[in-house]
């Protein structure tokens, strides 16, 4: 292309006039002001901005270009012919401010808020607003914001912070479900193998924070024991299983992924922040959500959790409830709603991506391969089954364990979500945690979601709810509870006073046997007081003290380093029974 056939297709696209300099811009002379000029390979390029009063008008921009010779020469003009400053402004630059932290809901900023006067050219005239900039920590993003200057409206609100795309081939979700069977999969001590890298998908790694070439993005922080995982221009397609690197690929991409599908539900304000995940961080077999610094571990024991997409999007799911309910979990029901929303929401994630009847409800099939049993699939655990709460209750084979009895909540889950779609359910289903107490139960969760059902969608599903929720025991169905609360006492006051008093309290009528033990390492148990067995006609908190005897009190001075713990198992009326319940303390 000639440069004047150039010249004209530019001006069509960008409003450029082929002239000698700024004079020959749309606005007046007097309103550009040189703002910079530079000088590059003999070629002079001089900035200006418009300004009317002393105010810049947004986009308006004049660039110059003064080649040697003047053959080459250009000017760049999105100057505005007409504007006059638009009156001054009523609302204060501190009212603006807040405004703008209003509607951005930025926290933690970076830096001081900065706001400025600009003029928004609009239909040939000047809306004159503040342009405030907010360095927003939480979340992560640089705001711009325009404030109307008259009306405090917001018009305008930008995130001008870069945020680049990695690349990287990964396992979706993880080695057995992209090659349809475990055929040929062994974890062989996390050693390379050509199927393994062949079931890899090439992904963009999206949401990285521009300039990074680490695994830190708009929603994930990704990191190994040995610290940041980088490579030049973030592209880690040649990363293998083998490498270290993998696992924290992984934890990007299948968390950055959770938390796009959270987006697209609509909760756009939940977890918008960097998750901290730190891949192979344990050599241990196990994975954890830490609700103390709110991050994430994944473990390199068997198969590296970090190559199971399940494990990772299981993990976050603990963190996605942990920020709508502090401390959620703290009842025994509650922790297992807990794990059962957790493995409901990576399956529903992979649900989403690819609808796999076989290897949606099983969770973790490559985490769990185990290459002695012959099952042609093999899960850590499922969330298809018809598992009751009563079955998961004291006493039975699960006996509370939350895994195991968060089966039944992640079953009626699953289930209602094949019967009411599947973003319909998981709207829902996350919705339905803000309504919920950290010490929630199975009754409390039933509830919640049948009435977020009536605020989502007019109660349309109440009656599948019901009866999905009360096939598996969920809508009425209370387990039975014994508690000991109080302290054990300091050595020190046992021996001056030689009793102390613990509070029990029980669920329904029942009786409880209680015994306080001293105990040492590596040697059997010794009693320091009767044991004794309270009755209780009816639920209710009562106060049990014990006596120290005299041979528990030698004891106790004998051992240079003792456990004294109380104990308690309950017998209920209904004949069920509770595993023991103890507090202790560390008396030396
Ligand atoms: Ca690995
Ligand atoms: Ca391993
Ligand atoms: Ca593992
Ligand atoms: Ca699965
Ligand atoms: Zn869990």
């Amino acid at each position: 292309m000639k440069r004047s056939s150039l010249a004209l297709a530019l001006a069509l696209v960008v409003g450029v006039v082929l002239a000698s300099g700024a004079h020959a811009a749309q606005a007046p002379r007097g309103q550009l002001a040189r703002s910079d000029s530079t000088t590059s390979l003999g070629t002079t390029f001089k900035r200006y901005q418009q300004r009317v009063g002393g105010v810049p008008v947004l986009g308006g921009e004049v660039v110059v270009t003064n080649a040697p010779g003047g053959d080459a020469d250009l000017t760049l003009d999105r100057s505005r012919r007409g504007l006059r400053l638009p009156g001054r402004a009523t609302v204060q630059r501190s009212a603006a401010i807040a405004a703008a932290r209003k509607a951005t809901r930025a926290a933690a900023l970076r830096a001081a808020p900065r706001a400025g006067r600009a003029i928004l050219p609009a239909n040939g005239r000047g809306r004159l607003v503040w342009r405030v900039l907010l360095a927003s920590g939480r979340p992560l993003a640089s705001y711009e914001v325009l404030v109307d200057a008259r009306s405090a409206a917001i018009v305008r609100v930008r995130d001008r912070l870069k945020r680049a795309t990695g690349k990287a081939a990964v396992f979706m979700p993880n080695a057995v479900v992209a090659r349809g069977s475990r055929a040929g999969l062994a974890d062989d001590d996390d050693d390379d193998s050509a199927l393994l890298t062949s079931l890899r998908t090439p992904v963009k790694l999206e949401r990285l924070i521009a300039g990074t070439r680490c695994l830190k993005g708009r929603w994930v922080h990704a990191t190994l024991p040995s610290g940041e995982v980088c490579k030049s221009n973030a592209d880690f397609s040649a990363v293998t299983r083998a490498n270290d690197d993998f696992e924290a690929l992984m934890a990007y991409v299948h968390v950055d992924r959770a938390r796009a599908y959270l987006e697209s539900l609509g909760f756009t304000g939940l977890l918008d922040r960097p998750m901290q995940m730190l891949a192979n961080g344990t050599p241990d077999d196990d994975a954890y959500y830490d609700t103390d610094d709110k991050s994430i571990t994944l473990g390199t024991g068997g198969v590296d959790d970090g190559e199971d997409g399940d494990v990772i999007v299981h993990e976050y799911g603990h963190a996605v409830q942990d920020a709508q309910v502090r401390d959620f979990g703290e009842s025994p029901q509650g922790a297992a709603m807990g794990e059962g929303f957790s493995d409901y929401l990576q399956a529903a994630l992979d649900a989403q991506r690819a609808p796999n009847a076989t290897f949606n409800p099983c969770v973790a099939e490559w985490d769990a391969i185990d290459n002695e049993d012959p099952a042609p699939v093999q899960c850590l655990t499922r969330t298809d089954t018809n598992f009751t709460a009563r079955e998961g209750g004291p006493g039975t084979k699960c006996d509370t364990e939350p895994h195991c009895a968060g089966t039944a909540w992640s079953g009626a889950l699953w289930r209602i979500r094949g019967l009411i779609g599947g973003p319909t359910a998981d709207r829902l289903v996350v919705q339905s945690h803000y309504s919920l107490t950290k010490t929630a139960d199975f009754v409390d969760g039933s509830i919640a979601l049948i009435v977020n059902d009536r605020a989502l969608y007019g109660g349309v599903h109440e009656q599948i709810l019901r009866d999905v929720l009360n096939a598996h025991g969920l809508l009425d169905h209370k387990w039975a509870s014994l508690k000991l609360s109080g302290k054990v006492p300091r050595m020190a006051t046992v021996r001056r006073r030689k009793r102390f008093r613990i509070a029990v309290t029980m669920s329904e009528p029942g009786s409880v046997r209680l015994s306080a033990l001293v105990e040492r390492r590596f040697r059997r148990a010794l009693a320091v007081a009767p044991r004794r067995t309270m009755t209780f006609s009816k639920a209710g908190r009562r106060y049990v003290t014990f006596r120290v005897t005299s041979a528990g009190l030698r004891l106790l001075n004998a051992q240079p380093s003792v456990v004294l713990r109380v104990r308690a198992k309950a017998t209920f009326r209904s004949g069920r029974t509770l595993p023991a319940v103890q507090v202790r303390r560390r008396l030396r």
